[in-house]
This record gives C-alpha cells, structure tokens and sequence, in this order.
C-alpha cells in the first residue's frame, strides 16, 4: 500500500500527496527489502523512524562501519541487496569501508546515504558536513548513482538492487541529497514511479560446449580436486553442489566461508589434506572460488611442480586466466552451470582412480588423528587448540548456528579445527581479511536467519566493533561471543625495551571483556579452563541470552600473524629476535 504524505491545501486542487521520505520506503517494500542497517543523523533520522513505522526492520547501530559489515553479510546469506543506511560525510566515509568489502567480496549491499546539498557542495561552500560523496564512491563499488528528483527514487532503487544483485554481485551507492526528501509529488503519479525490479538476477546459463569442454579435462584426470569458494555459498545451489561432488567422486577442498556447503566430515573432504592435494592433483575445479592470494594465485610451491589444467566456473567472464591460463572457463551462474554438468555426466561416470583416493584419504586421517589429542586438553590458561576443542564439540551438536569468526591465530586455527555441517553458517572476514566484522555479521546473522550465534574472536580482532555489544543487548539477540583473550595481537609477550611505552602489539594484561556484556544487561562469564568454557557457551547457547566469555588463552601460545606470517616484509637493517 502506498504511504501518502499529506493533502495539497489549496481548495478546489485536493490531490493525494507523497515525498521523498515515503517514496524512498515504498521503493524499499515493493522491492521486497524489509530490513535497514542504520545510525540516525540528518538528514535520514526521520527516514529511519519512519521506516520503522512502515514495518521495516531498522536495527540501529553505534558505528555505520558495523551496520555496513551487517549489511555486508545480510547480502551474501540472502542473496538480496543488504542496506546500510547511513548520514552524510563523516557517516557515508565510515560505511565505505564495509562497502568496499562488499564488492571486494562479491556481496550485494547498497550503501544509501544522506548528502548535502549540491549546489553547496560543488561550488565548495562549506556545507554542514559537505563531501561529493558519489565520487568518492565510484571506485570503491560497482556502480553509484544520485537520485535529485522525487519522480526518479524509484529508478534510482531499482539501478541500485539490479546492479548489486546481478552478474556478479557486489556493491553500490545511493546517494540521496537532503532536499530530495521533503520534495513532494502527486502520490498516484508517485506510485506509478515506482519500480519492481523482474528478476533482479537472470539465471546466466553456461554455453553446452564450455560445459562439454570442462567435463572432458575432469574425466581426462588422474588425480582431480575441486575446490568450493564463497561465491558457490552464496549461489544457494546446494543440492546441485552436493550431487554433483559426489557424482564427480573427486576430493573437494571448500574454502573458509564455503565449509559446510558439504559437510566437512564428508569422506571426500579434503580439507585437512589440504596441502596435499593442492601440490598433487592434476586438474583442479574451482567453483566460485578465485585463484587470489588465498590459492597463491594458482602457481608457485603451493601447487606443486607437477602440471596442473584448471576448470572454472564463475559468473564473471574477466575473472578467466586472471592469474593463470583456464583450460575450461565455464561462464554462467553457479547452479545453472552445475546442473548442466550434472546433466551431461550421464549415468555412467567414473571415479577417479583409487590410488589417489586412498593417498588423499590416508593424508586427511593422518592429520586428523595427529591433531585429536591437542584438542582434548585441559591446560588453564587455555591454549588454542584446548580452547577450539570445545568449540568444536558445540558445533557439532549445535550445527544449525552461525559460527562468526575473526582474528589471526583464532582465525587460522578456528578454521582448521571447527568442522561445519551446513551450508553458510561460517562467516568471517573474507578476501581483504577485514578486523572489524564480527559484531556487525552476528547481529546481520541473527536478524536475518533467526538461528543462534557463536561469535569467535581475537581480543583484537573483537576491539574494532566491540561497542556493537550494546546493540546486541538492544535488540536481545541470541549472541554468544567467545574472546579469545591473549593480551594482544598474535601475542601478548612482545616487550617495549626502549621506554616505558607498552609494544605495540600488546594490550592491558588480563583483561574482562564479559564486564563490557554485563555493562548493557547481558551475560559476562571468565573462562580460565576449556571445561568452564564448554559450560559457559553451551548455557549461553541454551538461554539465547546476549553472552560475552572471557576466554583466558597464555600469551605466549599464538604466533606472528597466525598462517600467513610469510606475508610480513622483512627489514634487513632490524635486529632478528
Ligand atoms: P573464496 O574467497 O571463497 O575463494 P572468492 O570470493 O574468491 O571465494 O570467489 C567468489 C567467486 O564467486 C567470484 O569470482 C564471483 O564472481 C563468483 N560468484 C559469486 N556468485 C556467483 C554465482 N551466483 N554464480 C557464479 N559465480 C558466482
Ligand atoms: C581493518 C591487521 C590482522 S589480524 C589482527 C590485526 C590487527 C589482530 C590479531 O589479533 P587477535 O587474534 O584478533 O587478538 P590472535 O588470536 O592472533 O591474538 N586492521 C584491519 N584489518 C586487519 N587485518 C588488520 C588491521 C590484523
Ligand atoms: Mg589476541
């Protein structure tokens, strides 16, 4: 139903009216986006309320970085746009990021923001909070526009979902200048602007003979893998996936955000052979995976000496033989290009031969039986694997819950030891490696599924959007976070000794973040043992009550930037220690 703003006074001319506020909120509803990532401030306070009123979800948050981050994930786990709604400069600048993060990650979100006014703006006047935000945008997004005239809020919403959503998806600005609000229009020739988008993200299906091409360089392998990236997690295809996996009968390899796509217990995981069979096989498909710094851009020690052929499935037809040559690019969306290889490998396909099965298989059991005693010890203070232990007990008995997931070595190790079993339900910090979106992807997780989550975080990594506990407390959300409090960053042993400054990578030593959960009402409990840990969570799991444990891991078990210290310049001039 249309939301009219007021009557036109004058006598004899009483018409229905409607404005930019309403406009802006219909184009929302009609396009079947019922939920907004908020911070109020002019000139979309009202907005917000309003909104509100409308029946849209709008969950307000502390920092526009989080609401961004939430709007992020809402994208990745419903395939529609994610909204973060947000004022202008100071607000717009703090929602770029999650903003770049989206299109860095393939998310579709729309990051709507208030501007001021133009003519202000472009002479350079000194507006209050004045900032051409829609070209500071472009380059960080897949596409930006400006809506000035109430009439054209409708196509301005519907460029901005299309965009987001189809080919592959990513993220867009809108931005929406103060004026175009309290603009008023006729309200019948108001409706009528609008625009439902028709399928905002066309099935895009494969040509046959790239099909036919990618299942003749799978059948011609002797030793095949398939590696399963975010990009197929959020395609939503999950049945075509798994049949197609098992059908292949080859290994496959998911990727942090795609564990669980197929379970990770599966007995062609290849996930703890990951070494293995990244060196060995000699045809590799990656499906809505890319060959980035993740897969050392498909070459170097990683992959091996022997030759490799690789297949690709993937929307984006210039993500081919970006980092090596594709010997078979199967261009299309996920689900229409893996029921079309379903369709052609026919019923009589065979596996891949035994031996390397077996090779897989024997590597895979032998690292899982090396690292099974770590992950039963008691220590106290705990170290990871003790720590990560429990948690991965509660997954598995809990696999329906969102696992949230960030910092360095509570990152890395989280990922190896914590099996998944359903898919999307890990989510963490992406392509970029992003500190900062734990707080915003578990209240988006909450809000969007409904399902319980289990934050786990880096004392670090939780710093950049801790504040965000308030609002998980708000909105009573049934979210557990876990810190992993090792006094700092990687460590929390470095030592200063030139002054009386602490390193720079360490904080307050024993530090209580549950006080921080106690502070708005929720649960805070310090764990010092894997037991009390194991106790905790699951009471926090049980009650649904916003929980924040204290995880008391020794300073002194991580190390420098988890798994990926290589990455780290070396001065030649510094001391080694
Ligand atoms: P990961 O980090 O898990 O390896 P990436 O983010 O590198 O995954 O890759 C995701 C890929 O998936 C991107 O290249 C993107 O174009 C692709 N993608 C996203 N959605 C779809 C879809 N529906 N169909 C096909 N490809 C998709
Ligand atoms: C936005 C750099 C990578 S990992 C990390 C930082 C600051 C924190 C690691 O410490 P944490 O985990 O979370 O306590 P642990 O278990 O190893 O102690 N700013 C941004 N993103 C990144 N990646 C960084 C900085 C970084
Ligand atoms: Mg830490």
């Amino acid at each position: 139903m249309l939301n009219t703003a007021a009557k036109s006074e004058a006598p004899g001319t009483e018409q229905e009216l409607t404005d930019g506020f309403h406009l802006v909120i219909d184009a929302l509803k009609l396009n079947g986006i019922d939920t907004i990532y908020n911070v109020p401030g002019i000139p979309i306070t009202d907005l917000g309320r309003m909104a509100q009123a409308s029946g849209i979800r709008v969950i307000s948050f502390r920092h526009e970085q989080n609401a961004g981050y939430a709007a992020a994930i809402a994208g990745f786990l419903t395939k529609k746009p994610g909204v973060c709604l947000t004022v202008s400069a100071p607000g717009f600048l703090n929602g770029l990021t999650a903003l770049a993060h989206a299109t860095t990650n393939c998310f579709p979100m729309i990051l709507v923001s208030g501007s001021s006014e133009r003519e202000i703006v472009d002479l350079q006047q000194g507006d209050y909070e004045e900032m051409d935000q829609l070209a500071i945008a472009k380059p960080l997004c897949k596409a930006a526009f400006r809506v000035l005239h109430a009439q054209d809020i409708g196509i301005g919403f519907a460029r901005a979902i299309r965009a987001a959503v189809s080919g592959r998806p990513g993220g867009v600005y809108l931005d929406l200048p103060a004026k175009l609000f309290g603009q008023v229009m006729n309200a019948d020739a108001g409706q009528k602007s609008l625009v439902k988008v028709i399928d905002a993200a066309p099935a895009q299906i494969p040509a046959p003979a790239s099909v036919k091409r990618a299942l003749d360089v799978l059948k011609g392998a002797k030793k095949p893998l398939i590696i399963l990236g975010k990009g197929a997690a959020y395609a939503q295809a999950d049945e075509a996936i798994k049949n197609f996996v098992e059908k292949s009968g080859a290994p496959f390899l998911p990727m942090s955000m795609a564990k669980g796509l197929l379970p990770d217990l599966h007995p062609q995981c290849a996930g703890a052979a990951r070494s293995t069979v990244l060196k060995d096989a000699d045809v590799v498909m990656l499906i809505g995976a890319r060959l980035n710094w993740l897969l050392s851009h498909g070459k170097g020690k990683t992959w091996g000496e022997a030759p490799k052929k690789f297949i690709q499935v993937d929307i984006e037809p210039k993500e081919m033989d970006s980092n090596v040559e594709i010997a078979a690019p199967v261009v299309g969306d996920i689900g229409s290009c893996v029921s079309a290889m379903l369709d052609a490998m026919g019923n009589s396909w065979t596996a891949p031969p035994a031996d390397w099965l077996n090779a897989v298989k024997t590597k895979r059991d032998d690292n899982v039986a090396k690292m099974a005693p770590r992950l039963m010890n008691n220590n106290s203070p705990m170290d990871y694997h003790g720590a990560l232990g429990v948690l991965r007990t509660i997954i598995k008995e809990r696999p329906d819950a969102i696992l949230v997931n960030e910092g360095a070595n509570t990152l890395d190790l989280a990922r190896g030891v914590i099996d998944m079993y359903q898919p999307r339900k890990r989510l963490d910090v992406g392509t970029w490696g992003v500190m900062g979106i734990g707080m915003g992807s578990a209240i988006a997780a909450s809000i969007e599924t409904g399902k319980p989550v289990l934050c786990v975080e880096g004392d670090s990594a939780f710093g950049f959007s801790g504040m965000e506990v308030e609002t998980i407390c708000r909105y009573n959300l049934p979210v557990c976070v876990v810190i992993f409090n090792n006094d700092g960053i990687y460590r929390g042993t470095d030592k200063n000794s030139v002054n009386a400054d602490p390193a720079t990578t360490v904080f307050v030593k024993g530090a209580r973040y549950d006080k921080m959960m106690e502070a708005f009402g929720g649960v805070g409990v310090n764990a010092t043992s894997p037991d009390e840990l194991k106790r905790a969570v699951n009471e926090a799991m049980d009650s649904g009550k916003p929980t924040l444990i204290n995880a008391v891991i020794d300073p002194a078990a991580g190390s420098e930037s988890g798994r990926i210290g290589n990455l780290n310049p070396q001065s030649v001039l510094a001391k080694k220690k």
